[in-house]
């Protein structure tokens, strides 16, 4: 009747960047990202026979609009999986969501949040669902999620049209390889556009779009190579590489898909004159004006040092690679 999860939220460093099908929340890439052990969301999904409708909590807020739907949307997936009918008593559940991250706001927390809330709701439903149908699940939530459910370095191929059966899988456990990412926020303002309707006009619009999808094939195949022969150099310039093309592609959107702020620039060059001056550090932007750098585990002081000096960057965290989600 309750179930208890806790997951981390994960960067690409090959980016996922538009959808195949939007129905069942397919991506039209591949993407390999790394799950991070400083940014974690717990959730508690407790059935209860008093309630008319699900319950949502999300920090300490009740969610009565879209967020709170999107969480009910993503249950009914898992009561259809555990076979749970309209009829059952308890049908619906009492979710509490807490994110664990270095700021109050400002760092995308869907995939944290949907991994754990898969996890939890499937313990609380009673669904033996093995962690890659896990991973599916947490997938239509958000494609993101998909990769937090496991540990390390993870994988999610692109989908197929029309086959809703597209997981994660994990590429390398957490310690197969000492890298940080340090995390520069820039602001606790939420994000503009949303990444999901980001993606949807840059493919709509884009002139671009069709030379991201060219791409970013190549990018993966560079940074899962560059993972298995821990260059860093080579995941870094890989993950550069496909960081710049996703936004250069949504920039191109009539009217642009904007993320990058004057700061985000600030400390780009910050990042760029660490590698002048011999420190592997790489940067990587999301749907958001915030930079995450990758650096090796021995320059993570240096490079968090950098970036706190940089003008604009209000919160510097360092983050290894994390486990995936815990269930109880
Ligand atoms: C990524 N992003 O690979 C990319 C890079 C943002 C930029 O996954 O529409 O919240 O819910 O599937 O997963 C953010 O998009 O999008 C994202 P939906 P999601 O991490």
């Amino acid at each position: 009747m309750k179930g208890y999860a806790r997951a981390c939220a994960n960067i690409a460093l090959a980016k996922y960047w538009g959808k195949c099908d939007e129905e069942l929340n397919l991506p039209a890439v591949p993407s390999v990202s790394v799950t991070l052990d400083a940014l974690v969301t717990e959730t508690t999904v407790e059935r209860d026979a008093s309630l008319k409708a699900d319950e949502v909590t999300l920090d300490g807020a009740l969610q009565e609009g879209a967020a709170g739907r999107k969480v009910t949307a993503l249950l009914d997936l898992v009561r259809a999986r555990a076979g749970v009918s309209p009829e059952d008593t308890a049908r619906f559940a009492r979710v509490v969501s807490v994110n664990h991250f270095p700021a109050a706001s400002g760092l995308a927390s869907s995939a944290s949040g949907f991994a754990a809330l898969t996890a939890a709701g499937a313990r609380a439903y009673g669904a033996e669902v093995p962690l890659e149908e896990l991973s599916s699940l947490a997938r239509r939530g958000s494609a993101s999620a998909a990769r937090s459910l496991f540990g390390g370095f993870v994988e999610l191929p692109a989908g197929v049209p029309g086959d809703g059966s597209l997981s994660a899988r994990q590429l390398h456990p957490s310690d197969w390889w000492d890298v940080r990412v340090v995390i520069a926020l820039v602001t606790r303002a939420p994000k503009a556009v949303a990444s999901r309707d980001g993606m949807r006009e840059t493919a709509r619009t884009s002139p671009y779009w069709s030379a991201w999808l060219a791409c970013a094939p190549g990018y993966v195949h560079a940074v899962k190579e560059g993972i298995e022969r821990r260059d860093i150099e080579a995941v870094g310039a890989a993950m550069e590489a496909s960081t710049f093309a996703m936004h250069a592609s949504a920039w191109a959107a009539v009217p642009a898909v904007r993320y990058v702020r004057g700061v985000t620039l600030d400390v780009l060059d910050r990042v760029e004159a660490l590698r002048r001056d011999g420190t592997g550090a790489w940067a990587t932007m999301d749907a958001g004006p915030h930079v995450k750098v990758l650096c090796a585990g021995a320059d993570a002081d240096r490079v968090a040092a950098a970036l706190r000096e940089a003008s604009g960057v209000i919160d510097v965290r360092v983050a290894r690679p994390g486990e995936g989600v815990v269930v109880t």
